[in-house]
């Protein structure tokens, strides 16, 4: 029979989140009656904007007639949306062929994760997305940096400390801490990554939960950053496609390779072997959703999630919990000082049956700590709101849940 890839050996059984089904599972075998309240894995609960439902349904017309109808389309995305993308986002910085359009965030990052293989060394934010550190051992990557993002440093990892690498994987605002990286910030690693040669991988998936102008939604705002970064992006967040599936990555045409090679015509090229293009139904629903109309709509939806965040950080804060994030990012980050991630989310599960997700699951800096999303049904945040309420922290030299 044919060998396993060895590099799989390396992942852990399971992907964070079907882990967390699998507790919530186990948990419902033994009280098969429990009302479970879902702040776990970060998925959008509200309807779409109907300017988007128009849009899919009419696509969907047209593709019913024989004059509308079309089969495959470009594997780099529709003109139209290439060039809204260009002007809603990057404002003349980025021209319409560096934008790619994909099927999701999720889905480029592993294939950025092809274009660069595995004999290279890469740094991720510890916590992080967890594709980042799974997928790079799939593709063989021994050489892994981890850079500790805590309370302690502001969520900023200590560049000074970090030995170089060929990749630097960075999130903000960030999954799952909710830190959003200010000016500064961005201007420090992307000065880092000139000095050291390094290409950043940008994942941009939560810029549009940025509230405080100050901060940059974009790598490319900061000055010389076209030259070392690629830019992930998706309409997950911004309009409630985690469903539709819609997104994109930036490759500008100044990203050279060591030798001076291209790096845009080399994703081209593996985007054009591996990739068919995006549905085109979810490229008119996200050319839809960036008009001025769906601008709005999707204003008022991140809105919307952000006040579920400010709910639950005051549920939270008032039972003497530290809270992180929540401000300019759907994910708030507690910390349960001396306790156990899955630990705390056991117990949390069995006082009050909200399910959250391990701070664990996203690296090792994030033991201690429980990550709550932001996206949700409003009636069952207040639920959750309800049910928090129910529980008090008793303060000792470790954190500890007790009834009221
Ligand atoms: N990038 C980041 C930082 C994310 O947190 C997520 C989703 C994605 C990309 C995926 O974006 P798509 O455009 O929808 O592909 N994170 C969620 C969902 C879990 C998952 O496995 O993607 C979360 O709960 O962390």
């Amino acid at each position: 029979m044919i060998k396993r890839n060895p590099n799989l050996n390396l992942l852990k059984t399971s992907y964070l989140f079907p882990e967390v089904t699998a507790r919530r599972k186990q948990f419902l075998a033994k009280r098969p009656g429990a009302q479970i309240l879902s702040l776990g894995i970060g998925d959008t609960t509200e309807p779409l904007s109907p300017l988007v439902v128009e849009a899919l349904a009419m696509a969907a017309k047209r593709l019913g007639s024989m004059e509308g109808y079309i089969g495959y389309g470009p594997e780099q995305g529709i003109e139209p949306l290439r060039k809204k993308i260009a002007s809603v986002f990057y404002d003349g910085r980025i021209a319409p062929e560096e934008i790619f359009i994909s099927d999701g965030a999720k889905c480029d990052i592993g294939r950025l994760q092809v274009l660069f293989g595995g004999d290279l060394s890469v740094a991720i934010q510890n916590p992080a997305y967890p594709v980042y550190i799974d997928g790079s051992l799939i593709q063989g990557i021994r050489n892994i940096h981890m850079m500790c993002c805590s309370p302690e440093n502001g969520f900023f990892p200590d560049l000074h400390a970090l030995e170089r690498t060929d990749l630097i994987y960075f999130c903000s605002p960030n999954n799952p801490t909710g830190a959003a990286a200010s000016r500064s910030q961005l201007e420090a690693l992307v000065s880092f990554a000139r000095e050291n040669r390094s290409l950043i991988l940008f994942d941009a998936a939560y810029a549009s939960y940025i509230r405080d102008s100050a901060l940059p939604k974009s790598i490319y705002e900061i000055p010389g950053a076209k030259e070392v970064a690629i830019e992930i992006n998706s309409f997950s967040k911004l309009a409630g496609f985690t469903g539709v599936r819609l997104g994109w990555t930036v490759v500008p045409e100044t990203l050279k390779y060591q030798d001076g090679a291209s790096i845009q015509s080399d994703w081209n090229r593996i985007y054009t072997t591996l990739f068919n293009g995006a549905s085109i139904l979810s490229q008119y629903g996200g050319l839809a959703a960036l008009e001025k109309n769906g601008l709005e709509e999707s204003e008022r939806l991140t809105h919307f999630y952000l006040e579920n965040a400010r709910l639950i950080k005051a549920a939270l804060q008032s039972l003497d919990i530290e809270v992180y994030g929540g401000d300019n990012a759907p994910y708030l980050w507690a910390h349960f000082p001396g306790r156990r991630s899955w630990d705390i989310f056991q117990e949390l599960l069995e006082k009050t049956e909200i399910v959250s997700t391990p701070g664990s699951g996203f690296g090792s800096a994030g033991e201690g700590f429980l990550r709550f999303t932001a996206f949700g049904k409003r009636d069952h945040i207040l639920s959750a709101i309800q049910r928090l309420r129910t529980i008090k922290s008793e303060k000792g030299s470790s954190f500890k849940f007790a009834m009221v």
